[in-house]
């Protein structure tokens, strides 16, 4: 039966409507429920030993346009659409959009869903159903607001399996409901993302805001993505999370693998588990309990099967941001865990006597990792920048004891969402040029170099770039209200917010340029700043710079002087629908973290295959982009990770000797609490970012400004050298192949889960 047939018949089924009758909702939920019929029919993907990707975050995005891509049927559906006056564009737009993740580890989860079904390899996702996610931004009185974002709604991508396990804390018991989302390949068969709920969840619970009761955890359990860890309440809570979606997982895994008929003694031939980051690290000591006490396995045969089942990718070495549970907090949430980590600790203890490798240490907390790293057969890091540091430094002592676990995996994302849908037209484009075949094989963008010196099709490419420029300038001008310049440079930096990403030093270089403007000085062709960044609810200096970014967008664009040639726009609420209409129209890439603290980077990816010339420091993927691209398409600037490590080590670096020194950078920071910014921010956040920048300043900022600077207004010089951008955006996209999630997801599977 034709599609057109179909969807008349959904929409007369659900509305008792013909298609061109239906709104744009009622026509979106008739798709999705098309849609996910169709996903139905194709073939589960199958095989002996299958991987679960274990992750506390899942930033899927919304669904509809990637499924209909991977189904093969986006634009035949886009055109019966058409045929009845309706845009497939407005239809998307009706999809809500989940915010299960924070940022680039739970999008990172998302694109490897996608490239595992892709390549026809078994593999589920296992997750939490948050029914508020993360939260939803809002900007009142130029600071971030959070209110909840509830997406889902009763028709959604979401099936009710009808499969319920019983979870057991030291206070109570609970009942999860598990629901499964279908997760299509490009051209491929399907997997599934599992994502368990407790059954006694409780939205009413929720009141102003995001806040809530944290301790009534029966009802709270799944309404939150990472509630607030400022308090006790708050991580006790996030334990409860870890742990219910642990066991879960653990139940999930040993009922699919006793339903195989597998011996659970040989479980490590039939399943991988990979555990992203160390969110879901009680799953070792889950499976060691269930195959101990209810499997009859003993002590030495469950620990020797789990440990070649794990696998633990590292994503931070932000100290901050390792797991380090007090014992008594899991004593109080699993005490069943507890015998189980005392017996791991002590196995390590017995082996080994330096303090650092230990998993209970002196104060009696846990490092999660190093759970995962004893007890699991593979330890890998997302860019080798970040894996060397790993074995160099931050995890050296362990390196020693395993050489052999350590391994790198670069980062990746799919081409699907981040070139065939969110950039149509130069996916078109590059069919037409260099033909289709970079669409399995990503390494073919290589070919696009062959045209290096071919005006039409360096023309072509400026001028796609233009479009998806006045695409985002009509998007922004409808949703923030400010008028952007496309014939002006696109600058973007959008990320989570944190001080070791250096969005601050991004302002600093906004107050320079408008004191430059104001003094004078002005820019052969206007600048726009665009930024888009959510803070964790509890970091504090996080929020002031919001702060700082949006008092910079009203002053900038208030000033008749300054605005005709820069505007500073900071978006709300950025999120992975906002992502796919701002990659498109970047011209500067904005990656500046401090060297060594930004593990890989993943919008660094995105950004350069959609042409975007990349602005960072030597940290993360940007290194490789770098080798890739060459000195000539990348701006290189600031210290090195050694140089950034070293500092640290000696503890040398003085932020005031440097805003001392440079009358630049001095004038720049104090316009931070000049009168001017004072009469349209808050004294409060001004001054406390103030004072930090100067008397602490953890993350460097005030080390590279001068350089920034310098290196930015030489990226602002060679755009108008418009031949030699062309040529570097060109190589950009090009050599953008290596990035494919495809390429991440078969090295996974050929050195660590080895999947058929
Ligand atoms: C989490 C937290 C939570 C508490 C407050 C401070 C803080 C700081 C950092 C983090 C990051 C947790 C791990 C994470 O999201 N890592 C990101 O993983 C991406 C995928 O591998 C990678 O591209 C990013 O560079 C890395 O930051």
């Amino acid at each position: 039966m034709n599609l057109e047939l179909k969807l008349n018949e959904m929409t007369g089924k659900m509305y008792g409507k013909s298609i061109a009758a239906c709104t744009d909702v009622q026509l979106y939920n008739s798709v999705l429920q098309l849609t996910k019929e169709q996903m139905q029919e194709k073939p589960v993907i199958t095989g002996k030993k299958k991987v679960y990707y274990i992750s506390m975050e899942f930033l899927i995005g919304k669904l509809l346009s990637n499924n209909l891509i991977n189904l093969g049927i986006y634009e035949e559906l886009r055109e019966v659409l058409k045929k009845n006056g309706k845009n497939l564009a407005d239809i998307e737009e009706a999809e809500p959009e989940p915010s299960l993740g924070n940022g680039g580890l739970g999008r990172l989860a998302a694109c490897f869903l996608d490239s595992i079904a892709t390549l026809g390899l078994p593999g589920d996702g296992i997750g939490l159903n948050y029914h508020y996610g993360l939260f939803k931004q809002v900007f009142q009185d130029r600071l971030q607001r959070a209110e909840k974002n509830d997406w889902i709604q009763e028709n959604s991508w979401l099936t009710d399996t009808g499969v319920k396990f019983e979870v057991a804390f030291g206070d109570r018991k609970v009942t999860s409901v598990l629901y499964d989302i279908d997760v299509v390949g490009y051209e491929n068969g399907c997997n599934k993302l599992h994502l368990f709920d407790v059954a006694s969840v409780d939205e009413s619970l929720v009141e102003e805001g995001i806040s809530f009761d944290k301790t009534a955890i029966d009802k709270n359990l799944t309404l939150f993505l990472y509630p607030d860890d400022s308090d006790e309440a708050g991580n006790l809570l996030r334990i409860y999370q870890e742990y219910f979606m642990v066991s879960n997982g653990a139940q999930l895994i040993i009922k699919e693998l006793k339903e195989k008929g597998c011996d659970l003694h040989r479980m490590n031939e039939y399943a991988a588990i990979q555990i992203n980051d160390t969110h879901p690290t009680m799953v070792i000591p889950e499976l060691i309990r269930i195959l101990n006490w209810d499997e009859g396995f003993t002590m030495e045969d469950a620990v020797n099967v789990v440990s070649k089942t794990c696998a633990y990718t590292n994503h931070t070495i932000l100290a901050e941001a390792l797991e380090k549970w007090p014992l008594a907090y899991i004593e109080k949430v699993v005490p069943q865990l507890v015998p189980i980590i005392k017996e791991l600790s002590a196995r390590v203890a017995k082996k080994y006597e330096n303090p650092k490798v230990q998993i209970i240490d002196e104060e009696k907390r846990v490092h999660m990792a190093h759970i995962d790293i004893h007890y699991g057969y593979s330890v890998n890091g997302v860019a080798v920048i970040h894996t060397d540091i790993l074995k160099e430094t931050e995890l050296h002592h362990f390196y020693e004891i395993y050489p052999e676990k350590f391994n790198n995996k670069t980062n990746g994302i799919t081409f699907r969402r981040w070139l065939l849908s969110c950039n149509r037209e130069l996916a078109a484009f590059l069919t037409d040029t260099i033909g289709d075949g970079f669409k399995k094989n990503a390494d073919e963008l290589e070919k696009l170099l062959t045209k290096i010196d071919d005006k039409a099709v360096l023309d072509a490419i400026e001028e796609i770039k233009k479009q998806k420029k006045e695409e985002l300038a009509a998007y922004i001008q409808e949703k923030e209200g400010v008028t952007l310049n496309t014939d002006s440079v696109f600058d973007i930096q959008v990320k989570r917010l944190h001080e070791y990403k250096r969005q601050q030093m991004n302002a600093l270089y906004i107050i320079h340029k408008y004191l430059e403007i104001k003094g004078g000085k002005k820019p052969v062709r206007p600048m726009s700043f665009i930024f888009g960044a959510k803070a964790a609810p509890a970091y504090v200096i996080a929020q002031d710079i919001i702060h700082l970014l949006l008092v910079l967008a009203e002053i900038v664009n208030n000033d008749p002087e300054v605005s005709p040639y820069m505007k500073v726009v900071m978006v709300e609420n950025y999120n992975v629908s906002y992502a796919e209409k701002l990659i498109p129209a970047c011209d500067i890439s904005e990656q500046i973290s401090l060297a060594s603290k930004e593990a890989s980077g993943t919008g660094n990816m995105k950004f350069m295959l959609n042409g975007a010339v990349t602005l960072g420091t030597s940290d993360g993927a940007n290194v490789e982009i770098h080798e890739l691209v060459g000195d000539d398409n990348i701006y290189i600037f600031g210290e090195d990770s050694d140089t950034v490590i070293a500092h640290y080590a000696k503890a040398d670096y003085v932020s005031k000797d440097f805003y001392e020194k440079s009358p630049v950078i001095k004038e720049a920071v104090d316009f931070i609490i000049s009168e001017e910014a004072l009469a349209v921010g808050h004294k409060e956040n001004l001054e406390r970012l103030y004072k930090e920048l100067l008397n602490k300043d953890w993350f460097m900022t005030l080390l590279d400004l001068e350089d920034y600077i310098q290196v930015k207004d030489q990226a602002f010089a060679d755009y108008e050298d418009r031949e030699k951008w062309k040529r570097m955006m060109l190589t950009n996209i090009a050599k953008a192949g290596f990035f494919s999630s495809d390429r991440t997801i078969a090295e996974y599977n050929r050195d660590i889960w080895k999947l058929n």
